[in-house]
């Protein structure tokens, strides 16, 4: 992983000081996409729209600087000799992404907190093993409503097949595998395709699904309805940016109609900050197109202004609104 040395709401942290939160953007990423291609670019088309955020936040009126938020930003650009899909090469990414975030847990104290970007939906699996690493090992297989960690899994599908096109390893697969292998709690939001769910019954009390349609209840009810008492909860937010309406956001691998609205995700964020912490996440699934590459695209900058709000709601906590 290099530095990125664009100075932005991404890359801001003086020297000598420890970031409170590390972006590790990983370049091509997406080997299991089965939509459209073009997630590999999804990292620096978001890093390239931070460059263009501006950090005076109205509602605040004030400057968000390293004081609130300090990030320092890697990039992965892996070299490979195998091509970028072939399975090998795929299984080595995933590896280099939880050892990324493994380091980056474990590089100071207090623990930074990792925001990845992606590349597609399978390198959550990754992160949050990384995460449950450096967790007390009876902490998995609780209920989700009394879980000290939760996955909040914005997305408009479930990904909860075993295996998706033979491959257990799939975007498709992704919440399957943090439930089954990693026993840890997922509540899944904003969801509107609903793969059979044969398996809901066996993941038991850890798994809820807030389906997203036109009579869609508020996101402050979901929450309470979750978690019925605020607790010390450690949240780490997945966000598929398919979760959104393609109106918000055009460009994802497999997009979705009916999604939520950007306000709608800040209110996520904001729900999160308020019954416990936000302490890591991932924003997956966006595509570029080869005629965008280059240049500032609204789903680019959407997507990066939901990565900088992620960090801030997670600073700020219940100041954030
Ligand atoms: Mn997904």
């Amino acid at each position: 992983m290099t530095p990125s040395v664009t100075p932005s709401v991404f890359n801001n942290v003086p020297a000598g000081q420890h970031p409170r939160w590390v972006v590790a953007a990983y370049n091509e990423f997406e080997y299991t996409a089965t939509g459209a291609w073009g997630t590999r670019l999804a990292p620096t088309a978001i890093l390239q729209a931070g460059a263009h955020i501006e950090p005076l936040l109205p509602r605040y009126g004030e400057l968000i600087g390293p004081s609130r938020l300090a990030v320092k930003t890697l990039v992965d650009n892996p070299l490979f000799d195998e091509p970028l899909r072939k399975a090998s090469a795929h299984r080595e990414r995933l590896l280099r992404v939880f050892n990324t975030t493994s380091s980056i847990l474990a590089s100071a104290e207090p623990m930074p907190k990792v925001l990845a970007l992606g590349g597609e939906h399978s390198l959550t699996f990754a992160t949050v093993s990384a995460y449950l690493d450096r967790r007390p090992k009876d902490e998995n297989y609780r209920s989700l409503g009394n879980a000290p960690f939760v996955v909040v899994y914005l997305d408009a599908h479930t990904d909860l097949y075993p295996k998706y096109q033979d491959n257990p390893l799939s975007h498709a697969s992704v919440a399957h595998r943090l439930l089954t292998e990693l026993g840890v709690p997922v509540l899944q939001i904003g969801t509107r395709s609903f793969n059979p769910g044969w398996h809901a019954l066996m993941y038991g009390d850890r798994y809820a699904c807030a389906m997203w349609d036109e009579r869609q209840t508020s996101i402050e009810h979901i929450f309470q309805t979750v978690f019925s008492l605020r607790h010390p909860v450690d949240f780490y937010i997945s966000l598929d940016l398919d979760v959104l309406d393609p109106s918000v956001l055009r460009n994802v691998s497999c997009p979705e109609p009916g999604g939520m609205s950007y306000w709608d995700v800040l209110e996520v964020f904001r729900q999160c900050a308020y019954y416990g912490n936000i302490v890591g996440g991932d924003v997956v699934e966006m595509t570029v197109p080869p005629q965008q590459c280059g240049t500032l695209s609204a789903d680019a900058m959407t997507a990066a202004q939901l990565a900088f709000h992620m960090m801030l709601a997670a600073e700020l906590g219940e100041e954030y609104r």
